[in-house]
């Protein structure tokens, strides 16, 4: 069933006084997720933008239980709750429908740090949702490259531009054979919306990445946030899929993309708008670069169109 933007709930689980820059992709992600999930859910956030941008105790921009975990722990820590959670309800000690448990981690506490536990959580199925918001970067220490830039990004740390490419984390997740895996944009909010409460309704590991433009750290105007975000979409550069136990679907426009029912558009309407890429729009070897990440779009829609058939 489709969802529109008038259904979305009044409620705000992020408060005024958040620290986030104005139009932090993170907070708008935390400010759909929360909608979605309701009031039933305890929120769990290793260190990043979103942690930073809290407050001072006592005083919280969050208005879901909160509890701030260490880099390495997002699973564990997850795990262990929503055990205690299952114990407390048998013993009765808590009446009434289980807390949604979710993480809230950056791709640095995901894809790098916490990539240890959140996998052994993912095999044992532990019922709870991991939420990455990847900005590609670690951007509240200064934009230090993770597992998740993509080739040629500049950051602090890839001061000529990464040189390798990112991990397809999303389908290392999917292939734990877990109940649900997602991938979403900040652009696509419906389609974030219903992917969460889909998340929300099953038991098990569910993990749910949202692609997060961070215009500090990528360098473009901070009002193109959610413009980035769609141009990432359409470019094939950030793919729309969803599965479950290994099974996959490709969501709008990427499967139309995928189908060659529409064309990308330009990719340097993508990449030329991000002053982390400007070394190499500007280089005299612009145009292999571009012909290079192209090749490498074609690719993974084509092995993901591949995934679908298995
Ligand atoms: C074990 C440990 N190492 C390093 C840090 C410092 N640190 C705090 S936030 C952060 C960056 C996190 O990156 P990411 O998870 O991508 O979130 P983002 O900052 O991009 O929101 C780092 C390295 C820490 N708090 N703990
Ligand atoms: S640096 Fe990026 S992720 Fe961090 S608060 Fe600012 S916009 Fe958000
Ligand atoms: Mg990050």
């Amino acid at each position: 069933m489709s969802v529109t933007i008038k259904e979305f709930s009044d409620v705000e689980y992020v408060v005024p006084g958040s620290a986030a820059c104005a139009g932090c992709p993170s907070t708008m992600a935390l400010r759909i997720v929360g909608k979605a999930l309701g009031e039933n859910a305890i929120m769990l956030m290793t260190p990043s933008c979103a942690v930073a941008s809290i407050g001072l105790l006592p005083k919280s921009c969050y208005s879901l239980p909160v509890l701030n975990i260490c880099f390495a722990s997002a699973g564990a820590s997850a795990g262990g709750l929503t055990l205690a959670l299952d114990a407390l309800l048998e013993k009765g000690r808590i009446k009434g429908e289980k807390p949604t448990v979710f993480n809230w981690a950056g791709d640095g506490g995901t894809y790098d740090i916490g990539l240890q536990g959140l996998s052994a959580a993912a095999e044992r199925n532990d019922d709870f949702i991991h939420f990455c918001y990847n900005n590609e970067a670690y951007s509240n220490t200064g934009v230090q490259r993770s597992g998740a830039t993509p080739i040629h990004a500049m950051t602090t740390t890839t001061p000529l531009g990464k040189e390798v490419h990112r991990k397809n984390l999303p389908l290392l997740m999917l292939e734990h054979r877990i109940p649900y895996v997602a991938t979403a944009s900040l652009a696509y909010p419906m389609d974030l919306y219903r992917k969460v409460q889909k998340a929300k309704g099953i038991k098990g590991f569910k993990y749910i990445e949202i692609h997060a433009p961070c215009y500090p750290g990528w360098k473009f105007s901070a009002s193109d946030t959610v413009k980035m975000s769609r141009l990432a979409v359409k470019s094939g550069t950030w793919l729309l899929w969803e599965g479950s136990y290994g099974k996959v679907t490709l969501n709008n426009p990427t499967s139309l993309l995928a189908q060659g029912k529409l064309a990308p558009i330009p990719l340097e309407e993508y990449i030329g708008g991000q002053g982390r890429y400007a070394h190499i729009m500007n280089s005299p070897q612009r145009e292999e670069y571009l012909s290079a990440i192209r090749e490498e779009i074609k690719r993974e829609l084509k092995f993901m169109a591949g995934r679908v058939e298995l």
